[in-house]
């Protein structure tokens, strides 16, 4: 069959589909014989088995989409084709995705109106950081189409495309999924029918981590408490480990004076305020310089007992602090 056979012109898609009752997952004898006269859509739907919504395979490293567990899909044009192009109604009839001649071995072929969702929590703890994808009409259909691409995280619209044809170069989606928990691929039609909207998301990839703020369990300590005078430049030992059970990997941070026990006294200050440490190995040892300034203000007294001073341990790229405690007895 022709591709324009099959994708006349829509002008009454949904009022069919409506008065259609094979508007369902599997084609009837009438569509077989007469293909979707009017323009109707070949609506397919997929929801996961009960129970099935646990972790995917998503680890800690580059996931291919199409090997993962769709919670749940529906398609304009049959089902949705994993690795394939959407081709026509039937499953499996798609060929090898195409986007301005560039094949995928990966991917999706879908066609608008098209949706898929995917948990985004890893395998193992592992979490899910970013995605990427290319994007576009496949090559099957030419110059023709029109369709707009989609991401929800969440729920919320992450993502928007606008209008691409089949003569659209190729996008690239790279978006960052830190923090979410269901990620939902849309097609859309443009808001001009679906004739033609061979949609392919290209070598879709979720990047997950095994070092979240979830599964980060760095100890940040100071060993040895410090023995200085107000005034002095000294330098503090700062430890970093994994808690026990744990295998927390690389560990890049900065530091900041966070607070310290004594209200009222001049701050501490890093000597080194935007060193960034890093060691590849755990435990590892970091000298962490220090001005415990002075003079002091009018009418402050130091503190002659114990101070306590909060350092703030910013991890590189992962938003979120720990912190370490440095127990200070100010010398006379
Ligand atoms: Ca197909
Ligand atoms: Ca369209």
């Amino acid at each position: 069959m022709s591709v324009a056979r099959l994708f006349p012109s829509v002008t009454s898609a949904v009022v069919l589909c409506a008065l259609l009752a094979g508007c369902g997952t599997t084609p009837d004898s009438s569509a077989e014989m007469d293909p979707y006269a009017g323009g109707a859509s070949f609506p397919w739907t997929y929801t996961a088995p009960a129970g099935s919504l646990g972790p995917q395979r998503l680890t800690a490293a580059l996931n291919t989409l199409s090997f993962e567990t769709l919670l749940g899909a529906s398609n304009g044009w049959g089902p949705i084709e994993p690795d394939r192009s959407n081709g026509e109604q039937a499953r499996g009839d798609g060929r090898t995705l195409t986007l301005a001649g560039v094949p995928y071995a990966r991917g999706f072929g879908t066609h608008a109106g098209s949706e898929m969702r995917f948990s985004l929590q890893g395998y193992n703890g592992a979490r899910c950081t970013r995605l990427t994808s290319d994007i576009g009409v496949d090559d099957e259909v030419g110059h023709r189409g029109s369709v707009v691409f989609q991401v929800f995280l969440d729920g919320v619209l992450a993502y928007d495309s606008g209008t691409m044809t089949g003569a659209s170069a190729t996008r690239r989606i790279d978006l960052d999924l830190r923090g979410q928990g269901e990620l939902r691929l849309v097609v859309g039609d443009a808001g001009d029918g679906i004739d033609y909207d061979h949609a392919d998301w290209a070598n879709p990839q979720v990047r997950c981590e095994n070092d979240s703020a979830a599964d980060l369990r760095y100890a940040f300590e100071f060993p040895e408490p410090l023995n200085a005078r107000y005034g002095q430049q000294v330098t503090a030992t700062l430890r970093v480990s994994d808690e026990p059970g744990h295998t927390s990997g690389p560990v890049s941070f900065q530091l900041s004076v966070f607070h310290w026990s004594s209200p009222g006294a001049p701050p501490a200050q890093l000597a080194e305020p935007n060193r960034v440490y890093a060691a590849t190995t755990l435990p590892a040892e970091f000298p962490v310089r220090l001005n415990l300034t002075a003079p002091y203000p009018d009418g402050f007294t130091p503190p002659t007992g114990p101070v306590e001073l909060t350092l703030a341990a910013r991890l590189e790229d992962r938003g979120f602090f720990r912190r370490a405690y440095l127990n200070w007895n100010v010398l006379p």
